[in-house]
């Protein structure tokens, strides 16, 4: 009779311990309902860590009192003589079917609320996007069946098939059948979707060069935290360079040595003829950057140390996207898409695609790289016009590269004076 008593004042006490959360939760509502009517800044609140951790630490203590009140539960049905208590296989098994629900519902948001997010991007702009794009639905809808369907089984079978003392499992270690399936559909699959990868990855990066089109070379050069695009002149070349080279002026370490890079142009912006070939030479200075254009669909790596390359053929001009998406503000953009530093963000570029036309006026508009302190530092001749004085007494040879850096040194103290 005394357990008895100790057992009602346990559930005396889980009740008074859920009225207490209770009252409390309620209260508080009550004070937020009241807040709405004067607002408070609750924005240093909501960024500190310590309001997490105590939020956490509430909700776990929630859990816990919610536990204790179920088991005082537990103990009085057996007391009482009522041995099975809540039955936590059914629990369990409902708790299953809850979350194949739920996560089916978060699928369909997935695919419709994040899905039609991308509308600005639904039209790859070059060529080999289109073949990017199927190979990403052909993927994407593959992976979307096979995820749902055994998904499906997975949970259905937990909670058809939960604990019951009216049945026995049946006992089935082997079959060969299934076996055979389950491991050649996959593979089949499998090897569909790699070999179209390997070829589409092929017909991007290793095409045959037609004599007739040569692709117009542009070189993009990234670093912490802009992106430097030199175009080449007349002669359709970039010139070399060197980064034993790099000065205060030479920022590319650009080799003017180099007859290509005479005529080499800076630009602010990338601008491209439409349906024409077109090779960017990537490269970097500092850290791993990369070069994302993902109207394009071209993303590669910037690396120090070496050079890489990405040709592709723009297909729509932006006017005409612009019209398509019915967006008159809307643009091509280049982007780092590498977490790359503090100012990452930064890392940004307006690519224009224009017609033929446009795109030699805009050409011809663009700033050489060639600068004149840049002829003195090369011991180049200065065109007469804007040649001053001093910078006709630098010595004539200048085939060593040591040689070379002494000279810029001396032209830029020359400069000074
Ligand atoms: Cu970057």
């Amino acid at each position: 009779m005394s357990l008895r008593k100790l057992i009602v004042n346990k559930t005396m006490a889980a009740l008074a311990v859920l009225f207490t959360v209770f009252s409390s939760v309620t209260a508080f509502a009550q004070e937020t309902a009241a807040a709405t009517a004067k607002p408070v800044d609750m924005g240093p609140v909501h960024k500190s860590a310590v309001f997490y951790v105590l939020l956490f630490l509430l909700l776990c203590l929630f859990i816990a009192i919610i536990g204790k009140a179920l088991k005082v539960y537990e103990l009085t049905q057996e007391t009482q003589g009522k041995p099975e208590g809540i039955n936590w296989n059914t629990v369990n098994a409902v708790v299953f079917a809850l979350f194949l629900l739920v996560g089916l519902y978060g699928v369909y948001w997935e695919y419709t609320v994040h899905g039609s997010m991308i509308s600005h991007m639904q039209e790859a702009a070059s060529e080999h996007g289109k073949r990017i794009d199927e190979m990403f639905k052909l993927t994407l809808i593959i992976t979307s069946i096979v995820f749902i369907l055994t998904h499906i089984v997975l949970f259905a079978f937990v909670y058809i098939y939960r604990y019951s003392n009216k049945r026995k499992a049946y006992y089935y270690p082997h079959n060969n059948t299934i076996e055979k399936i389950w491991t050649i559909v996959p593979a089949l699959v499998l090897t569909l979707l790699v070999l179209k990868g390997f070829l589409t990855w092929r017909s991007i990066f290793y095409k045959a060069e037609d004599p007739n089109n040569r692709p117009l070379s542009i070189e993009v050069t990234s670093s912490q935290f802009l992106w430097d695009i030199r175009y080449p002149g007349a002669d359709a070349i970039v010139g070399k360079r060197n980064y034993k080279l790099t000065t205060a002026i030479n920022g590319l370490g650009i080799d003017f040595n180099d007859k290509n890079s005479l005529d080499d142009l800076i630009a602010d912006e990338i601008v491209l003829p439409v349906n024409k070939p077109v090779r960017f030479t990537l490269a970097s200075k500092d850290v791993i950057h990369s070069f994302y254009m993902p109207h394009f669909r071209v993303q590669l790596n910037t690396v120090p140390g070496m050079v890489s390359y990405f040709e592709f053929t723009p297909t729509v001009t932006t006017d005409e996207m612009r019209t398509k998406l019915n967006d008159p503000k809307f643009n091509y953009i280049l982007l780092c898409a590498k977490i790359c530093g503090a100012n990452h963000f930064n890392m940004q570029k307006n690519v224009r695609v224009v017609s033929e036309q446009e795109y030699k006026e805009w050409l011809a508009a663009q700033k050489p790289y060639l600068t004149n302190d840049l002829r003195k530092a090369f011991n180049l001749p200065i065109p007469v016009e804007a040649a001053p004085a001093a910078a006709t007494e630098a010595p004539a040879d200048t085939t060593a590269t040591a040689a070379k850096v002494e000279l810029d040194v001396k032209n830029q103290l020359a400069l000074k004076k």
